[in-house]
């Protein structure tokens, strides 16, 4: 069976703070593999089909402005519940809500400049990972420790 895998981006905020090196680490120190990365400064077109399901709210101009402000940095990871595991590492939306110990309850204060961007579901992942990869930039290989991070 195939390892789930999650769509993460890092925000220009976080790309700007330098926190990449940061979020990167804590993925892989939990146990999760890196399968597939690339940095681009988004176009209005890509940003707003990442964000269709915001489109009409009070925050989506201003989300639209600010992910296509800077540079970010599109990753797919791999893992035993991926999503909903990464997630809970990323932390609630409004990081004055997210827990000590989330990545933006750690770095971030304002819930539009959160550092960091994670599917919030196995559907959601699909379709962020195919919107920013196609499937032969995602690479498959083994590592050492693939056999401590499955329960095969
Ligand atoms: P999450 O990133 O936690 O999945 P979503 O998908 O609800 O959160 O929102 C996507 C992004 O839209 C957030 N990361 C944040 O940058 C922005 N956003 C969400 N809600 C608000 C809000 N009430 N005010 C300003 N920006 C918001």
């Amino acid at each position: 069976m195939p390892k789930e895998r999650t769509f993460v981006m890092i925000k220009p905020d976080g790309v700007a703070r330098k926190l990449v090196g940061e979020c990167i680490k804590r993925l892989e120190q939990r146990g999760f593999k890196l399968v597939a990365i690339k940095m681009q400064v988004l176009t209005r077109a890509k940003a707003e089909e990442h964000y269709i399901e915001h489109k009409g709210k009070d925050f989506y101009e201003s989300l639209i402005n600010f992910i296509i402000s800077g540079p970010t940095i599109q990753m797919v990871w791999e893992g035993e519940e991926a999503v909903s595991q990464i997630r809970a590492m990323v932390g609630s939306t409004n990081p004055l809500e997210a827990s000590p110990g989330t990545i933006r309850g750690d770095f971030a204060l304002i819930t539009q400049k959160n550092v960091i961007h994670a599917s919030d579901s196995i559907q959601s992942a699909e379709r962020e990972i195919a919107l920013y990869f196609l499937p032969e930039e995602i690479v498959e290989y083994s590592v050492g420790d693939d056999k401590w991070m499955t329960s095969m």
